[in-house]
């Protein structure tokens, strides 16, 4: 690849083949792993040993979810600082066009499928359980992700997500009558055979008080919309600001270097999360038979959704070789598949993409956040499939209104997931309530969620990954004149701060760019 170019230096082939050889013990590490868990299997390892197998996964878990915070924070400021105002403005309006048309396109792919192999009339054989109750108010849901993008207390927001919760107000009513028998006067009917003893006291809910309760979590909203704010403001105070921007700059490059380390140790990771993941497969064959059709589908609308209408919308608007450009994010895809986690994915995602693909970095850092938190076409494709697939198998028909209520609500569902506490089952519960599927049977397909959830998440980063892509070649002019602008008008002029980002950066910013960061 790079280093068939002339201008290509010795160094630069060293780096292709170590990049390459960090991709192969990645491929390694998952083959390795499948191999080692059927193989494990046999061993019949309880519960518990399972878990200190996986240990040397949860590490590297561990490691990247460290990073994020640290990440997402430096990144989305200096993404933000280094850009103007209009270009700012318009790289955002084109991300999150791309994102809703993405996610949409994947949720009409889902139901197209659905509807056409209908999974649920098969093989479930009615087995649908009584899942347990979780009450959620669509209201409550949404009204949680406002707030959730507001803070109160921007340190907390580091690791704590507020969730809203309905208190019954309640009131004690004497509502109903004790009566006793009166036999004797009830023989000749003249008196009421009944004699009021007491009154039954009840318990009566007459309202509901909010209870705002915080749960674990990244609040990755707040901590955007908080970022967002921040990196535009100090981007325009100029010569004030200036010192805050090379410092986050500074700190972003010092987090990036952080996240090569770690992603030297990700192979080893990747293949103890696999095999202890298989060694986990409560009796796979009875689940796999059992829904099988249904598996079928979610993965044959990912592939295609991934594999041939995102490499077609790249390759129409950015006219390059999404081949090319997918086998360069593979490292990042490779790690979605064994972590089933976009956001802990996040850091190799942006080395790849800055890296390997040479995506200007300015639209990488705002980008693939964003992406990482709103733009799930996985997720939204699934949640369309398992609600209409679980209203097949309940026997109830959908009509087209409620398909388009199911298409909307997923989309929707998809973008707010991360603002939501325990967001996979509500968000699905909240779809499934939107057409007033009921709640049973929701746990037979949460059998082989966390198999499906490792292929939705391969495909959000990817359709995040193609976003970066598309928005970076859609603004190319917009970038160029913003580098211009830098050095013409020395207003923002972060030029020595981010010399890779000036230099190499253009209106053809090549698919491949082997420049060293
Ligand atoms: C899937 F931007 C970041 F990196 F900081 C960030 C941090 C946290 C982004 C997102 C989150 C986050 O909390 N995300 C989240 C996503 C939370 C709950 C559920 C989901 C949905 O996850 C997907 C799914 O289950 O389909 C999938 N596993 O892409 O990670």
């Amino acid at each position: 690849m790079g280093c068939s170019r002339p201008e290509c230096s010795k160094s630069c082939c060293k780096k292709w083949a170590k990049d390459n050889a960090l991709l192969l013990a990645t491929v390694a590490g998952v083959v390795i792993g499948i191999v080692m868990g059927i193989a494990m299997r046999e061993a019949n390892l309880s519960k518990l040993d399972i878990k200190y197998f996986a240990f040397p996964g949860d590490l590297l878990l561990r490691m990247l979810k460290m990073i994020i915070v640290p990440l997402i924070v430096c990144s989305l400021i200096t993404g933000v600082a280094c850009l103007d105002k209009e270009a700012s403005g318009r790289l955002g309006l084109r991300t999150i066009a791309y994102y809703m048309g993405t996610t949409f396109i994947a949720v009409v792919l889902g139901i197209v499928l659905v509807v056409s192999i209908q999974p649920g009339r098969f093989g479930t054989d009615g087995a649908v359980r009584q899942s347990s109750s979780l009450d959620v108010e669509p209201v409550d849901a949404i009204l949680d992700l406002i707030r959730n993008a507001f803070p109160e207390n921007i340190v907390e927001a580091c690791f704590n997500k507020i969730k809203s919760v309905r208190v019954p107000i309640t009131e004690t009513r004497n509502a109903t009558k004790y009566y006793a028998i009166n036999s004797t006067e009830s023989d000749n009917g003249t008196a009421s055979p009944l004699t009021t003893i007491g009154w039954l006291e009840e318990e009566v809910t007459v309202d509901y008080k909010l209870a705002i309760e915080s749960k674990s979590g990244v609040n990755v909203l707040g901590l955007i919309v908080f970022c967002l704010t921040f990196g535009v403001i100090i981007g325009r105070m100029g010569e004030d600001g200036r010192i805050l921007v090379k410092f986050f700059v500074a700190a972003n490059e010092a987090v990036m270097k952080m996240v090569y380390v770690i992603i030297w140790y990700s192979p080893v990771g990747i293949a103890f999360l696999i095999a202890s993941k298989i060694m986990d497969m409560d009796r796979p064959e009875e689940v796999l038979g059992q829904l099988g059709l249904y598996m079928a589908t979610v993965i044959a609308g990912l592939f295609i959704h991934g594999f041939i209408f995102l490499p077609i919308i790249y390759f129409v608007i950015v006219r390059k070789n999404p081949i090319r450009y997918i086998f360069g994010a593979s490292q990042a895809l490779l790690t979605a598949l064994a972590t089933a986690s976009s956001s802990a994915t996040l850091p190799v995602t942006i080395k790849c993409l800055e890296e390997k693909n040479g995506v200007d970095k300015r639209v990488v850092r705002l980008v693939l956040p964003v992406g990482a938190t709103i733009n799930m076409d996985g997720t939204a494709l699934y949640e369309a499939v398992a609600a209409i697939f679980i209203a097949q198998s309940t026997g109830i028909t959908l009509n087209f209104g409620q398909i388009v209520v199911v298409s909307i609500t997923a989309t929707a569902a998809s973008i707010g997931a991360a603002g939501v506490p325990q967001a996979g089952l509500v968000t699905l519960l909240i779809v499934m309530s939107a057409v007033g599927l009921p709640s049973d049977g929701i746990e037979l397909i949460l059998a082989i969620d966390w198999l499906l959830d490792r292929f939705r998440t391969t495909i959000n980063v990817l359709g995040d990954s193609i976003g970066a892509g598309v928005v970076a070649h859609l603004s190319r002019y917009d970038l160029l004149e913003d580098s211009n602008d830098k050095t013409n008008h020395g207003g923002r002029d972060f030029g020595d701060i981010e010399p890779t980002i000036t230099s190499k950066q253009g209106a053809d910013n090549a698919g491949f760019d082997d420049t060293v960061i």
